[in-house]
Order: C-alpha cells, then structure tokens, then sequence
C-alpha cells in the first residue's frame, strides 16, 4: 500500500476523441493525397484501432488490401512517408481547434497539479502529436506539467506490451503500486495491467462493451459539472466527478488489497 504519487495518462481516446475525427481523416487525407483509393470508414477504422501505431495499422490495411504490394521492398519506406504526411495533417487539424479535450480532463490535470500529484503520458502515438495536442487544447505551458511523455517509437514493443507503462517507471522512478493509469482501450488497459498499474478506464467513442477485468474502475467518463460520470468503481456502482482525491482513495482501497508480488522480499 502506497500514498498515489503519479497518474500516467493514455492520450487517443482518453485525454481527447482523437481517433475518428482526428487520427482517421488524417489516416484518409494521407492515402488521397498519395494517390491511392483507401479509405477507412468509421466501422473499419474501429476494427483497425486494435492494431496500435499509426505506422503498423497503414501496414496491416495495406496487407489486407494488396498483400504483395505490402511485402514489397519499397514498402517499408512508402509507410514511412504515408506516415510523416498523416502526422501533418493531423497536426494540422489540431492546431485549428478540431480536437477538443473529454470533459473533466482539465480539470482533474489541474486539480492533480495543486495536490502534488505528478504527471506523466503513455502513449502509442507520436511525440509532436501529443505536444501539438497539449499545446493547442492547455496552452504551450502544458507540456511542462507532465514530468515524462513515454511516446511513439521510444519502445520497441507498443501496447499491449507494458513496455511503454515500464519506460515511463522507470523515467520517473516511480513502482507500478505508486501510481495510477487512465486508459480508453484494450490494448491500452492490457499494457497498463501487464505493467501492475492500477487502471481507471473512461469509455469513449470505440471502447468495446465488456472487458477490463480487474479494472480498480471503468466509467463512461471523468465527469464534468453536473455531467457527472458514471459507471463501476471498486466493484460498485459509482457516479460523480473524478479528482485527484477520488483516485487517491480508489488507489488507496486498490493497493491494500493487492497482494505482494511474487518475487518481493519480506522485510521486518
Ligand atoms: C493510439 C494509437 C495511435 C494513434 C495514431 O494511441 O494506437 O497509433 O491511433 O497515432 P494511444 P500514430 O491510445 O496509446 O494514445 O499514427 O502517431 O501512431
Ligand atoms: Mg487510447
């Protein structure tokens, strides 16, 4: 059992509906200006987000579409560029204001600050996605409230490997026990649960019904206002907003009941 010293946040889907409006039209601009006739409608493009990274889903759709062409030679470079093009335009459509934050996001990144919670992002996407992201929706002040921003390709393995819930650790010499993680996906709740992090999951626009096992809570939101957030929390139904007191106590009731891990040394 340990006091909450961090959250580490997931950004697409968790700190913003990035995927459909953002990630998807960007995914799309890329392939029309590149003269190709893929497209990714929203049906598609949820079915692909189980593939994480940007660079490994226009892989997997090409195979699936033309798999010769995707074992090409050259195809690992056509990636590359669809990809640098895609990171553009969707930073572009950040810039001008298409991407909002989930309610509530501010606020608790606000209300955690002033109780000396610490900050952190572990994210698949790429770096200037979520700088332009912060920037953009909290002002170029904000990428200095996270103490680390685990992202992209800084790891070999992207979720569900725990590997960038690890890096992000271990950047901040932090135990998974110390802190809590805020997620939207599978991949991601999987990541944050293979790295011992206890989990909050706010549902959004392609989070699937069922799942999160073992979750500490999975609700449809932070809640913002009289918007409150509903769902289960500990096991039992919970409605309200999140703040950084709220993820202390669930962190607290999580934690005591977790048992040790099996390699931990007994002191005393
Ligand atoms: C979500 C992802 C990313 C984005 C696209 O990341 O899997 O690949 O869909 O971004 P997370 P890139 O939920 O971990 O934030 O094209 O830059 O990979
Ligand atoms: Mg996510």
């Amino acid at each position: 059992m340990t006091a909450l010293a961090a959250i580490i946040f997931d950004v697409d889907g968790t700190l913003a509906e990035t995927e459909r409006d953002g990630h998807r039209v960007a995914f799309n601009r890329a392939f029309s200006d590149a003269g190709l006739d893929w497209h990714w409608d929203e049906t598609e493009y949820g079915r692909l987000l189980a593939v994480t990274g940007g660079k490994e889903r226009i892989a997997h759709g090409w195979a699936r579409r033309d798999p010769a062409g995707a074992s090409a030679p050259d195809a690992p470079r056509r990636i590359q560029d669809l990809h640098r093009r895609k990171t553009t335009l969707y930073t572009s459509l950040v810039e001008a204001g298409r991407i909002d934050l989930r309610p509530g996001v501010e606020r608790l990144l606000r209300d955690a600050r002033s109780a000396g919670v610490r900050l952190a992002i572990a994210t698949t996407t790429t770096p200037a996605n979520v700088e332009s992201l912060l920037h953009h929706t909290l002002g170029p002040s904000a990428l200095s409230w996270f103490e680390c921003i685990g992202a992209g390709d800084i790891v070999a393995r992207k979720k569900p490997a725990p590997d960038i819930y690890r890096h992000v650790l271990a950047r901040m010499s932090l135990a998974p026990a110390d802190c809590v993680a805020i997620e939207d996906s599978e991949p991601g709740f999987a990541a944050a649960q293979a790295a011992g992090i206890p989990t909050l999951v706010t549902r959004g626009h392609y989070t699937p019904a069922g799942g999160f096992e073992g979750a500490m809570a999975v609700l449809d939101g932070l809640g913002e206002g009289d918007r409150h957030a509903t769902g289960m929390a500990l096991g039992r139904s919970w409605q309200g907003n999140v703040d950084a007191a709220t993820l202390a106590a669930w962190h607290y009731a999580a934690t005591r009941s977790t048992p040790p891990a099996e390699n931990a040394v007994p002191t005393g």
